[in-house]
């Protein structure tokens, strides 16, 4: 019985921009009132957690418990709180639904405004931590912080899954598989019969692929630097593969090329802003529409020529596939189960929890889509 006492437990602490993880001993608080405490039990690394350990992302102190890509069981609940109940299996969520700000209560958008602006930005909604360490107050991470045995999770950043969910690779659910299959289906909506390009073949990226496959794209080009990624893209359903290094002239002229003109629709799955320039002059005049998925650098902008949109072409971007969490969360899961789609093909390595800078070598060398972390 650990309910209303500190949990000590294993953590993988970031305690400096650039650092190692390092795995320590933290004390875990209970959840206070409208918070839930979460056994974790598997939890994906994501390009975003790497971005962040060389502090790409602006609003972001350490010392900080990264990780938001998880799932795990709770352990108990604070006041207040009706949808959660210790035992429940859960998926935390980067990005909330808090169900009641304007942006909720629209159907044209997944952007919780409460989560994004009424909330301190690594802190509980009380402007406190529920992670210590040594004596010191431990930062977290969009709202999750999976990279811990117990994490604390505000009601609205957590969602409750079908308890006969199989857990092993559902994690992906909680990010990447969710974050590019919502691109393609949500945020560009991909027509059948359509030509779709995808800058970055990641864990996003692939996924993005397979969303492009689902809504019936006839012609899916993969981009890729590493064209190790190629082989699975293929296998997901891109109909080529194309490395802007075997070629001396910009992508974009590449791609335009190849499509007689452009592209009905293109992804930007690297967070680079160079690569979504790239992007937007890959997509065909008239009609042509790109979505940013990679999240760049702070402080990083992007100019162009105001005749590309003068001619029709639109930019647009997605947090989370654009699925509203609480809602579709629970259906991807179920989606997953009835085999509607194969996520399982993304996770390339499992590790244990410990070996979590092993799987981080993984995805920096260009290894690995997904390595699972299990606690
Ligand atoms: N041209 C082509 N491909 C490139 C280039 C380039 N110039 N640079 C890198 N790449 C390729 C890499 O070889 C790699 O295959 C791929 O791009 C990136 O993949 P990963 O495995 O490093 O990263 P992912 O797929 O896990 O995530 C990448 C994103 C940038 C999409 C991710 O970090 C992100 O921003 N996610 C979505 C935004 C979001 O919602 N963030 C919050 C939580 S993720
Ligand atoms: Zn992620």
């Amino acid at each position: 019985e650990t309910a209303g006492t500190v949990i000590k437990c294993r953590a993988a602490v970031t305690w400096c921009v650039n650092e190692p993880f390092s795995i320590e001993v933290v004390e875990v608080a209970p959840p206070k009132a409208h918070e839930i405490r979460i056994k974790m039990v598997y939890t994906g690394i994501c390009g975003s957690d790497d971005n962040a350990v060389y502090g790409k992302f602006k609003d972001m102190q350490f010392p900080i418990i990264l990780g938001h890509e998880g799932v795990g069981i709770v352990e108990s609940i604070g006041g207040g709180v009706k949808g959660f109940k210790p035992g429940d299996k859960v998926i935390p969520l980067f990005a909330p639904q808090c169900g009641q700000c304007r942006c909720c209560k629209d159907p044209r958008t997944n952007i919780c405004t409460t989560a994004r602006m009424e909330r301190p930005k690594g802190l509980m909604a009380d402007g406190t931590s529920r992670f210590t360490c040594k004596g010191k107050k431990i930062y977290n991470f969009l709202n999750t912080s999976t990279f811990t045995e117990y994490t604390v999770i505000d009601e609205i950043a957590a969602v409750k899954i079908d308890e006969n969910t199989a857990l092993d690779n559902i994690s992906l659910i909680g990010c990447g598989f969710s974050t590019g299959y919502g691109s393609a289906l949500n945020a560009a909506k991909v027509h059948p019969g359509s030509s779709c390009a995808v800058f970055g073949l990641g864990g996003v990226g692939l996924a993005a692929v397979m969303g492009c496959k689902a809504a019936g794209a006839s012609r899916i080009i993969g981009v890729d630097i590493n064209k190790g990624k190629f082989g699975l893209a293929k296998e997901l359903g891109a109909t080529e593969c194309i490395n802007p290094k075997d070629y001396d002239k910009p992508i974009q002229q590449v791609l335009v090329e190849q499509t007689g003109g452009g592209l009905d629709y293109v992804f930007e799955c690297i967070g680079d802003t160079e690569t979504m320039v790239a992007a937007i002059n890959s997509s065909h005049h008239g009609f042509g529409t790109t979505v940013i998925v990679g999240v760049s650098a702070a402080n990083k902008t992007i100019t162009f020529d105001p005749m590309i949109f003068l001619t029709g072409r639109t930019l647009t971007g997605s947090v989370f596939g654009g699925w509203k969490p609480k809602d579709s969360v629970p259906k991807l899961v179920h989606d997953y189960m009835e085999k509607k789609f194969d996520l399982d093909k993304l996770v390339t390595h499992r590790l244990p929890f410990e070996k979590i800078n092993e799987g981080f070598d993984y995805l920096r060398k260009g290894k690995s889509i997904r390595t699972i972390l299990r606690f």
